[in-house]
């Protein structure tokens, strides 16, 4: 299978994180795509390839123009505002303070568009965010050209940017933007299944009232793990997009077999829809020793899973999110994908 990859990523590399009420260098780091780039080399999983060229324009797909503008800006406006560190949210619409009016001054623009205060905004985050989201529409791409299967190495990831919404790592939304790639290429109906230990809010948010793509995720239960206020098992969907959202949140230190249930549930209901495409949304922090999770696979645990996906006999591709181990992040990601492989 191909391998979607650019050095672009590196341009995303915030030093900050707010992690226990310091601020910490990041988890979503440029070493966790080197370390997957690394595995796929020496395993043979496929040809590594750029991304193709596209327009700046191209997370407009399913963002909105001034969130765009936004992400595009911010670094600047920030240090224009005489900030001294990286670009972090203090402050933002809560519930009390409903008004949606977007601030012209950047400490309030940044709490406007932001979900959560972790993530950063630095130099050279909107170019990667961009490349990104590139690697995710070339998958889309190839799929859409004939191939059975790609993967696209993104980094930053994208499965918590909603409409209008950055956090959790993520700035564009590289699954959504990719299902939109192959719906605009003429797809009637798109599959996204969602393995990262968190749930891919951004992603639900996005199609939550349409039926041509179908969301499914797997993770950690809200009420104990990030994102916290969305993911709930009663969220089906609503309008022409009723039923075509299913969450399995998942309780803590759930092992392969609980797991596993809930992944051929959702495969049955993938099956049922009889998608064009299948989009995995590859996060591989469900893995036992991921340093902010608590779901217990094992290594053994993403081939196998992999294996089961190809039994769908769909186009599939893998876009990468989450997974926080850095040294076993490449098995863990390369054994879904040599799974994947072994089960066509
Ligand atoms: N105590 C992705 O996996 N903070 N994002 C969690 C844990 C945010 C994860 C804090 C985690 C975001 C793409
Ligand atoms: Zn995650």
């Amino acid at each position: 299978m191909d391998i979607i990859y650019t050095e672009q990523h590196r341009l995303r590399n915030s030093k900050t994180e707010l992690f226990g009420g310091e601020l910490v260098p990041p988890f979503e780091s440029p070493q966790r795509v080197e370390t997957i780039r690394q595995q796929c080399l020496a395993r043979n999983i496929g040809e590594i390839r750029p991304p193709n060229t596209y327009s700046p324009e191209l997370p407009h797909h399913v963002h909105s123009a001034p969130y765009v503008q936004f992400i595009a800006d911010c670094w600047r406006d920030w240090q224009a505002g005489g900030n001294a560190g990286e670009a972090i949210a203090t402050c933002w619409p809560s519930r009390a303070l409903p008004r949606q009016i977007v601030p012209k001054e950047i400490d309030g623009r940044i709490g406007y568009y932001a979900m959560a205060g972790e993530t950063s905004i630095s130099a050279g985050t909107y170019e990667a965010a961009l490349a990104a989201a590139a690697t995710a529409a070339t998958a889309a791409d190839l799929l859409h050209s004939g191939q059975h299967s790609a993967f696209a190495l993104c980094r930053p990831p994208g499965h918590h940017a909603a409409t209008d919404m950055f956090g959790g790592y993520c700035f564009f939304n590289n699954v959504a933007i990719a299902a939109q790639q192959l719906l605009n290429h003429g797809a009637a109906r798109v599959a996204i299944l969602d393995t990262d230990f968190h749930h891919g809010n951004g992603t639900q948010e996005i199609f939550y009232q349409r039926d041509d793509v179908l969301f499914i995720s797997l993770h950690g239960d809200p009420i104990y793990a990030f994102p916290y206020f969305l993911g709930f098992a009663d969220e089906h969907g609503t309008g022409a997009g009723e039923g075509y959202n299913i969450n399995y949140p998942l309780a803590p230190e759930t092992n392969f077999a609980a797991w596993n249930h809930a992944l051929q549930e959702s495969l049955t209901h993938i099956n049922n829809y009889a998608p064009d495409y299948l989009l995995v949304s590859l996060g591989v922090d469900t893995y036992c020793k991921d340093p902010i999770s608590f779901f217990k696979l094992d290594s053994d645990d993403f081939y196998t899973y992999g294996k089961s996906i190809a039994g769908l006999g769909l186009p599939t591709a893998f876009v990468m999110e989450g997974g926080y181990a850095v040294e076993e992040i490449g098995i863990n990601a390369a054994n879904v994908l040599e799974g994947f492989s072994a089960g066509q």
